[in-house]
Parts: structure tokens; sequence; C-alpha cells
């Protein structure tokens, strides 16, 4: 590693990126960053040339996501920025960790005016609302401490991003300063009073709930064995599906969508929320009627008072107040009625279904058959993945993603390419629709060009479904939902994929296993009107 005192700032940054940990980086270059290009060089971090900033923003998210560390977008001021922004809102809404570094124009110009190239009037206040903070650097030294600061919220904050702007006279300049890495902060721990205070309501209650979001991923052992020991039913977010093994008995998947969700959560006395928001997205009520007392965790202190404030909150990390938890809870009398009633409201759901949910569940059900059960599902905004969030199981948490807390469509295919960038070895697959897929189509052409073994499911239901049926709901005459597609398998194949349409079960089973051996990617279609999807039963 070279010492940085012969480095410029722009070089610097990247072998301070390097310290903390950081192997690839997801952006588009341009004249602004070219002392990061510099940097990068004589780096190993790999450089992902994303085909739109947005796509790269995804891709960071997605890495973040399924590994856990810190995903990198380096893009340009002014329309980089602005490019990468919107998948900084969907990581801000989902706790995500991603740092957006860029340039700016040169600092002695900044808040002037002056109409430099990519000026934006003030690059911080843009982003500054979708981010813990975000910084201009206005001196070298000033960049080893913003670095510093990012990594130091990503270890021991709620992990939301940042972005940090070096002006392109400040990267040029020589990396005077210390520029190396900080040890990193932990979570909080929570204390010993809380925990027993928490014991004690759930050793008391006749029906205890327990509701897991994104936030309790690393708790996932000891949140099963604190439902095990209480006979406890678990409810995911969409985030937290599969934090308790979907195939459990006690779990109802990620079903607060569900009314027979929503009705069984209003008999619990108490509720255990853990590391989630139980905010409007998961459950599209405004408020879920919680009659229960209830137990927050959160290492966001905000969380503790907000729709549904806390009997009992434990602000600290999931992982050890779940643990103290299951530790101190000692031995009590485990409800045993629940598995019996976790069973009644899964056949329930089946039971009712609409005509739409039942097309959906016959690729679900083929698709859980095709895929490994450890296959990472990155899903885009799209009917297939709603239902998917309830009849779609998975044994942990990471696998299942629809970032529903910003719901913005064309996430899924950039996220696949950054989580399986993360985790080559990983099965990594991603559930689209004909509307959303057409957000970041271009990005086809990234991940061919790193030949990566990706099934992209799309599933074409001929339009924005989703809002044609809320327009049908309200009586409205359709309007700007029924654009024409284009022909996505020439499309794929123009972009360097395979692609093909299936018509079958078999077919689409078969497409996924060879597209898991291929070459690059291969773009699967799936038209919900095909007759396979239409015939009476499941
Ligand atoms: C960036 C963005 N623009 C608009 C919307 C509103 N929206 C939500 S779902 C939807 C329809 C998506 O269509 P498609 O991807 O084909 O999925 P489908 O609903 O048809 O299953 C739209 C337009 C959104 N969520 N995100």
């Amino acid at each position: 590693m070279t010492d940085s005192s012969e480095l410029n700032v722009g070089e610097a940054t990247i072998a301070l990126l390097e310290k903390y940990g950081v192997d690839t980086l997801f952006g588009i270059p341009g004249v602004h960053t070219l002392d990061f290009c510099k940097g990068l060089n004589r780096s190993p971090i790999r450089h992902v040339q994303a085909r739109n900033e947005q796509g790269a923003g995804f891709m960071a998210d997605g890495y973040a996501r399924v590994s856990g560390k810190p995903g990198v977008a380096l893009v340009i001021s002014g329309p980089g920025v602005t490019n990468t922004l919107t998948a900084i809102g969907q990581a801000y809404a989902d706790s995500i960790p991603v740092l957006m570094l860029s340039s700016d124009a040169a600092s002695y110009t900044l808040g002037k005016g002056w109409g430099c190239l990519h000026e934006v009037p003030s690059l911080t206040d843009t982003t500054a609302p979708l981010t813990t903070f975000s910084a201009t650097a206005m001196t070298p030294e000033e960049v080893p401490g913003l670095i510093a600061k990012a990594f130091s919220v990503f270890a021991s904050e709620r992990p939301r991003p940042v972005h940090i702007a070096i002006p392109i006279d400040i990267l040029a300049m020589p990396a005077t300063g210390d520029w190396q890495a900080v040890e990193l902060p932990t979570r909080p721990a929570p204390t010993a009073k809380k925990i027993e205070r928490a014991c004690e309501l759930l050793r008391n209650a006749n029906q205890p709930m327990i509701c897991v979001g994104g936030g309790a991923w690393m708790a996932s052992d000891a949140i099963t064995e604190i439902a095990e020991k209480l006979g406890a039913a678990v409810i995911g977010s969409t985030a937290g599906k599969g934090v308790v093994d979907d195939s459990h008995p006690l779990s109802l998947s990620a079903g607060t969508v569900r009314g027979e969700v929503q009705r069984y959560l209003k008999n619990a006395d108490v509720v255990l929320a853990v590391g989630t928001e139980l905010s409007e997205v998961d459950s599209f009520v405004e408020t879920l009627e919680i009659n229960g007392k209830i137990i927050r965790i959160d290492i966001d202190p905000r969380k503790m008072n907000d729709l549904y404030p806390a009997e009992v909150a434990i602000i600290g990390g999931a992982k050890t107040s779940a643990e103290a938890i299951a530790r101190k809870l000692g031995d009590i009398d485990t409800r045993t009625e629940t598995v019996a009633e976790v069973s009644a409201i899964r056949e329930d759901i089946r039971n009712n279904l609409s005509d739409s949910e039942i097309r959906h569940c016959k690729a679900l059900d083929v698709l859980r058959a095709a895929l490994p059960a450890d296959t990472i599902v990155m899903g885009d905004i799209c009917q297939l993945v709603y239902t998917g969030a309830f009849a779609f199981d998975v044994p942990k948490p990471k696998l299942w993603h629809y970032p529903a807390g910003y719901c913005t469509l064309g996430c899924g295919l950039p996220d696949a390419i950054g989580a399986r960038l993360a985790l080559p070895e990983a099965p990594v697959v991603t559930f689209v629709g004909d509307g959303g897929f057409m957000f970041t189509v271009q990005e086809l052409v990234t991940a061919a060009e790193l030949n990566l073994a990706l099934p992209i499911i799309l599933w074409n239901n001929q339009g924005l479904k989703q809002i044609q049926d809320d327009m049908k709901l309200r009586d409205i005459e359709l309007v700007g939902v029924t654009g024409i597609n284009p022909d996505f398998i020439a499309l794929a194949k123009s972009c360097h994929c395979h692609a093909l349409k299936v018509d079958s079960a078999q077919g689409l089973q078969d497409a996924v296993s060879a597209a898991f051996k291929a070459d690059r990617p291969t773009l699967i279609e799936v038209n919900e009107a095909d007759a396979w999807l239409n015939q009476a039963g499941r």
C-alpha cells in the first residue's frame, strides 16, 4: 500500500476506502472524478460501470442488503448525484448502509452560481433529507474524518446512507493529514432493567406475538428461540421475512398485509417488535390495530414513541437484545394453541386468494421448487412479488428483498447485480414486472458484461397492473397504465443476454435451472394470460 502523502486526495480516498474493507464500487466516471479513477488504477477495488447512476445506486444497495457491508456508489456531481438519489431514497427507507461518494464543482465556486459544469446550487442540501448526513470536504484534511464518520454510522447507528462530496480542486490536492482507518464503534447494548421488564411482560402474556423487521436479521436464532419458548406467532415485515423460517409452524411469513393476520394481531396482549417500524408499507393500513402492550427493540430511539408507543423501549442492537431476552426468560409455560391457530390462518389465506394471486402462486410454487433453498430473491415492485411476501417460503433472513419502503420501480435488476457481486457463490434471481423492468433495463448490458448467471423472471401482465386495478376499484377510466411493451426477448438478446418465453410449469423450471448454469443473464418471460396459469386449481 502506498503512503498517502505521495497521493492526491482522489487517490488517497480510494486507498482509504480499501482500508475500511471496500472491495467494489459502482458508478460512472466523468471529468470530475478522474482523480478517483487515478486512485482506482492503483487499487484492487473493482469498479463496476453501471449504465445509469440510478443503477449504480441500486447495485450498491443490493451489495449492502445481502452482505451487511456498506455498498459504495462513486458518481459525478450534479446529474450523477441526482440520478443516484432514487436509490439513496430506497436505502434510506430500508436502513441500508450506502455511501454515495461524489465530486463537486471547485470549492471556490460553490454557492456563487457561476454556472460551472455539473453545478447544483447546493449538493449537500440536495441530498441531506435522504441521508444520515451529507457533507462537502472543503480541505484535504477533512476527508478522512468524514469517511470515518460514515463508517462509524454504518457500524453503530441505524445504518442509513451517507453522501460525501469532494470538490474537483480538492481532489487534485496532495493528501495531507492522517489517512488511517479508525477503529469503529459498536451498537449500544440494552440495559438489564429493560430486559427484565420485557421478560416479565412476556412471561405473563396470554397471547404474545412477535413482529420482526429488517433490523432483526442478525437476531434470527435468538428470536426463533424466544418464539418457541413462548409459543408466540411471528410476523415479518417484508424486510424481516425469513428471520424466523417461513415454514416454521409459528411463522405467519411476511403476512402483515393479510386481513387474516391483522385480525390475529389485534388479539395479542403483548407484542414484541424487533427492528421493525411496523410501517404502513407492510400492512397497507395506516395504523395497525394493536391492543396489546408493545415491547420495542430498536437501534433508533426515535422509533420508540411513533405510531406505536413502547411500553418497554429497548434501545440496542437486535441480536444482543434478543439474546438477552432469550436467556432471561427462563423456564416458562409455552402457549400450545398457537401452532393450530397459525395453521388455520395459513389455510384461510390460501382459501381467500384472489384469481390473480392464484396465478401468482402457481408460478411461485414452480419457482420455489426450481430454485435452491438459499437463493436470494431480489424483487422489483410488482404483483408477483407482493404475493410472494406471504406465499413464497424462505428459510433464512436476507433471502427475500422487496424494498417496500420507498417502493421504487426498477430496483430489481440492479439490486440483483449488486447482490451477485457481493456474494459470488450465492444463487441470485430477480422477479420483475413488465413496467418496473423498463426503468433500469439498460443494466442488462452491465450484467451481461460481467457474465453473471442471473435468471430474470419477467412477470408480464401487460402494463401497470397494480395501478390498473387501483383505478378500477375507484371507477377511474384507465389512464396512463396500458402503454405498449417492447419485444422483451429481442431487447434482452440485443443486450447480450439469453432470453426465452415459457408457457408451462416444466418450461419455467427448466429455464431457471439452465439460467443458473449459463454464461450470462437469462431473461425468462412468463405471461400471466397463459393457459397453464389460468386452469382451475392450484
Ligand atoms: C418510480 C415509481 N413510479 C411509479 C410508481 C407507482 N407504481 C406502483 S406499482 C406500479 C405498476 C408497476 O407495473 P409492473 O412493474 O408491470 O408490475 P405490476 O403491477 O403490473 O405487477 C406503478 C406505476 C412506483 N412505485 N415507482
